[in-house]
Formats: structure tokens, sequence, C-alpha cells
């Protein structure tokens, strides 16, 4: 008894220098197909609604698309939003409504999408009839106003000459202003937008010499400055802003090809090389987030060993991990932190050409990589039985009878959540059809009672 005690001991001891290890970086990953099949992942942009993950994204064939994991049934649900949507971006407000940026690249058109719980309206940001594209390397965040921001690239070709430019737009009332930020010759190509905690913005450019630029407004007044022209920086550039007002940015450096961070902190500008990445090629998007504490964390591609990688600094240490390396994956990640400073990433698997996403120190105790929290069946990794894990599946189309409209196929009866009542039915929010009897039972709770019950076959669905 006396020895068991004390293996019991040594046990205590091992788990609690693990659990303390979690706390500092994420040591598990558990990955999640999220489109698969359809060729859709290259540039991904990353959100969190009440904890649950969204995603824009490029879809074949040239779509921007929207990924949402549904609090209801725990299903991704899947749908084409417009045209285009070569370059998207994607932020959350403090509301949930989701704000997402994209190039149209047919029309050469910045557009916005704004979907408040299923009501969504599209707006054009900037357009230059024949003259080139609006939006390449696009980049939107929302105040604490609810107003968003977007940084973009503007590429124009008029007689002869080549001129591209950096530009800002932000939403006043139902009306865009846009102004050029950096106006000299090819700068702005990869760009980056963050706001500070007054709303304003920052933003980190590529100049095609080389060099990391930052742009800044205060009091309606932009300011430009060099921040790093050290082995052919800036490609691929992500910013965030800490809470002392103070940015970070990632970025790609060519020569060599490395992962570098710079930050300033308020006196000075440091500069640390994290890894590196084998070449700079179209994936090698990197994502900046900072924890409550100011600590960095970045997701990135490895183009040496086809990898998505995760980098943490704390405490001023570097701890790199590689996330995902099976086949070709980790291209045009994009990292978010949830309320327990979990890391989330979506990026592109190349080699089954799919949209995934992988959940840091998330518990996934069924291995089937859908976490325990989001898994509707957490103890069985083939909940539906058909001989395939369940986190390999992909999600469901939007209008298709195991997605959002499945309210056709339902008995007489019906019961559950109200939210997923008016989730179910289309247009997206419109509710449950005039013709049933609804009948509250709690908030949380309704019976349905389908009236138009024995229609011939073949009719449309109630
Ligand atoms: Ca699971
Ligand atoms: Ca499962
Ligand atoms: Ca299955």
């Amino acid at each position: 008894m006396a020895d068991r005690g004390k293996i019991l001991v040594a046990l205590s001891l091992v788990l609690a220098s693990a659990g303390a290890g979690r706390t500092v970086s994420a040591e598990t990953w558990a990955i999640q197909f999220v489109d698969v099949g359809s060729n859709s992942g290259q540039s991904t942009s990353l959100g969190l609604v009440n904890g649950y993950p969204v995603i824009s994204y490029f879809g074949s064939p040239r779509n921007l698309k929207y990924a949402a994991l549904s609090p209801v049934d725990k299903k991704w649900i899947l749908q084409t939003v417009d045209a285009g949507g070569e370059f998207t971006s994607l932020a959350v407000d403090s509301s949930g409504i989701v704000h997402v940026g994209y190039l149209n690249g047919f029309t050469m058109q910045l557009k916005y999408w704004r979907n408040n719980q299923g009501q969504t309206t599209i707006q054009v940001i900037d357009s230059e009839p024949g003259q080139g594209g609006m939006g390449f390397y696009n980049s939107i965040q929302v105040d604490a106003s609810g107003t968003p921001h977007i940084s973009y690239y503007h590429t124009r070709d008029p007689a002869g000459g080549i001129t591209d430019d950096l530009k800002y737009a932000v939403l006043n009332g139902s009306t865009w202003s846009t102004a050029f930020i950096d106006r000299f010759a090819e700068r702005g190509k990869y760009n980056s937008l963050a706001l500070d905690a007054m709303g304003n913005p920052q933003i980190a450019y590529f100049d095609n010499v080389g060099t990391l630029r930052l742009a800044k407004q205060v009091a309606g007044i932009w300011t430009t400055q060099g921040i790093d022209s050290t082995g052919d920086s800036g490609r691929f550039n992500s910013i965030r802003i800490d809470a002392l007002g103070r940015p970070h940015i990632s970025y790609i450096a060519a020569a060599p090809v490395v992962l570098r961070y710079a930050y300033f902190d308020g006196a000075l500008w440091h500069y640390e090389d994290v890894d590196g990445v084998g070449a700079v090629v179209a994936p090698s998007v990197t994502s900046l987030a900072l924890d409550a504490s100011g600590n960095a964390h970045i997701s990135y591609y490895d183009a040496a060993s086809t990898s998505l990688k995760y980098a943490s600094r704390i405490g001023g240490v570097w701890t790199v991990q590689t996330v995902d390396s099976v086949g070709d994956v980790g291209g045009y990640s994009s990292l978010r932190l949830d309320a327990q400073a979990r890391p989330i990433i979506s990026y592109f698997d190349a080699t089954t050409a799919a949209l995934k996403i992988a959940y840091g120190d998330y518990p996934d105790q069924d291995a089937d990589g859908i976490p325990d929290v989001f898994d509707s069946c957490p103890s069985n990794p083939d909940c539906n039985s058909n001989g395939i894990v369940d986190g390999r599946e992909g999600g469901v189309p939007q209008g298709t009878k195991q997605g959002v409209r499945r309210l056709g196929d339902e008995s007489i009866f019906g019961c559950g959540s109200l939210s997923a009542l008016h989730g179910a039915s289309g247009p997206p929010g419109g509710g449950p059809p005039p013709t049933d009897l609804l009948l509250l039972l709690a908030p949380a709770f309704y019976l349905m009672f389908r009236k138009c019950l024995g229609r011939p076959a073949g009719r449309r669905p109630c």
C-alpha cells in the first residue's frame, strides 16, 4: 500500500507539470477537415462567434465561401457567398457580427460582406472600372463601435505606366470612405491592418524594394515609416497592436528565407528571426495573434517541410511546433486565440485540396479531429457509421437535406431548440413556414405541428 501511494504521488506530480506546460503553449492538436472535395482554402480568414469558429475562404470555382460551425448541431455549414474571393479577410465584432472583405477577381472590385446572424448584405467598397484591381491582400478589422476598417492593395496600369498603391477604407454610416495611404509606386502589396483601443488604424505593408513599412493614423493624420529593410523583408505580414498601443508584426524575409517578428517597445523596434521557412511561395502567409499578456503567437507555412507550424513567444523565448505535416499543408493560414488563449488555425491542405482547421489543446477523447466541445458524439469517432472518421468528412453545403434546410424532413411534431428552428429554414434567419403551428414550451424549446403533412409526393417540402 505504501508503494502504491508513492506511485500515485509521483503520477500526480507528472500530471501537474504537464498541465502547467499547457498554459504556456499548445501541445496537442485536434485537426478537422472543413471543406473537402471542392478545392477550397487558398486564402482563409478565421474568426470566432461565441467561441465557435467561422471562416471566409476562396473556393473553386472562383467563389468567396464561408464556413460556420453551427452551435446548434455542431456541423460545419458551408455556403457560397459571391463570385471572386481570391483574397479575403474576416473580423468578428463584439456583437458577433461577421465582417468580410474580399477581392472579386472577375470585376476587380473590393467588396464587403456583412453577416449578422444570417442577415447578410454585400457592398462594393472600391472600384475603378477598366483600370486595374482593388483588394489584393486586403485586411479588415472592426473597432469598438462596430465600424469596419480595411486596408488593401490598389493596382492600375494607366497609359503604359504601372502604379500600385496602398489604400484604406472605413465605413461611414452606409457608405465607404476610401483614401490613398502611400502612393509611392509599388507599395502596398501584402498589407495588414490593426486597430488600437481608440480605433486608430495602423497598417503594415510591403514595399517592393524589400522593405516592411508601417502607416499609422493619429487624429486623422497618416504618417508612414520604414520598419525593416534587412534581408528583403515584409512579405505576408500580419500586424496586431498590444494593450499599450504598440505594434507587433510577423512577416517573411527572403534573404535568407525566415519567419521574422518585429515589435516596438515604446522607444525602439526589435527584430527576431523565429524559424527558417525554406522558400517564399504563394501559400507563405503568416498570421499573428497576441494573448492578454502581449505574448506573440504566429501560424505560418514552412515551404521546406510543406507543413503548418505554430510559434509562441513566452517570456522572450520562442517555442516552435509542427501542427500538421501530413502532405503539403499549412498555406494561407489564419490564427485566432480563443477566450482561454488556446490557438485555432484555419489553413489549406494542398495535397487533398481541402480547407482544414486545427485546435490547440482542445480535448478530443475519441481522436477524430473534432474537439469534445464541438463533437456531437465525443466518444465515437464514426458516429454516422460510414467507415470514415467524422473529422475527415467536412461540412455540409447549405441547402441540402443534411444541411440547414432539414426542417422539410421532420415529422409532424418537432421538438428542439428555437434557435435551431430559426437557423433551419431558408432564407437564413427566416424562421418556420407560416403554415405551421408553433407552440413555445420554454425559451429554448418548441413543439411544432406541420400542417402540410400529406402533400403529394414530389411537391415542394414544407
Ligand atoms: Ca472528437
Ligand atoms: Ca466523435
Ligand atoms: Ca463517419
